[in-house]
């Protein structure tokens, strides 16, 4: 097992092609994205107040985006934690496995977009932070 740190998970600007018509993004795999992507899923209707995340994943490679409104990802190696405020849909953070996230402050209206490396499978979590900790701090 790979042992993360925090400072591979970095914002990454993609390409803003403005137009007086709209802005226009786009995210190419391998080229904006260190991996293949193999689902998109988004939280939108989040309550003021509500808490997502909580959870670490063993193998999967997310880009997270704000299409819309903001959030805070607070970010936890194990050792070092950050907390990224996402508030641009031109910013993606990458996330890279085996970083613990929780995720807070959505603004009214928010839109969580993530780009992931597989497709969904609960065995990949860590929902237990303790679990987590052994495995990173054997
Ligand atoms: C992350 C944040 C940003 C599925 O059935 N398929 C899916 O693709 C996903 C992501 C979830 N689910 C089910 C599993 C749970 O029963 O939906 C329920 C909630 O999933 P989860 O606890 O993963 O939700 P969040 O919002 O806390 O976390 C998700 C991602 O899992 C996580 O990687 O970074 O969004």
């Amino acid at each position: 097992m790979t042992i993360a740190t925090l400072d591979v998970c970095q914002l990454v600007d993609l390409p803003k092609i403005s137009d007086p018509r709209g802005n226009l993004t786009f995210v190419e795999a391998g080229r904006h994205v260190p991996f293949e992507i193999k689902r998109v899923y988004y939280l939108y209707d989040v309550p003021g107040g509500a808490e997502r995340g909580g959870h670490a994943h063993k193998g999967l490679h997310q880009l997270i985006v704000a299409m819309s409104g903001s959030f805070d990802i607070h970010l936890d190696d194990g050792e070092n934690k950050k907390t990224i405020h996402l508030n641009r849909s031109y910013n993606g953070l990458y996330v890279c496995p085996m970083i613990w996230r929780e995720m807070d402050n959505f603004s009214s209206g928010a839109v969580c977009m993530v780009l992931a490396s597989n497709f969904y499978d609960e065995s990949d979590y860590y929902r237990d932070y303790n679990e987590f900790m052994k495995d990173v701090h054997p």
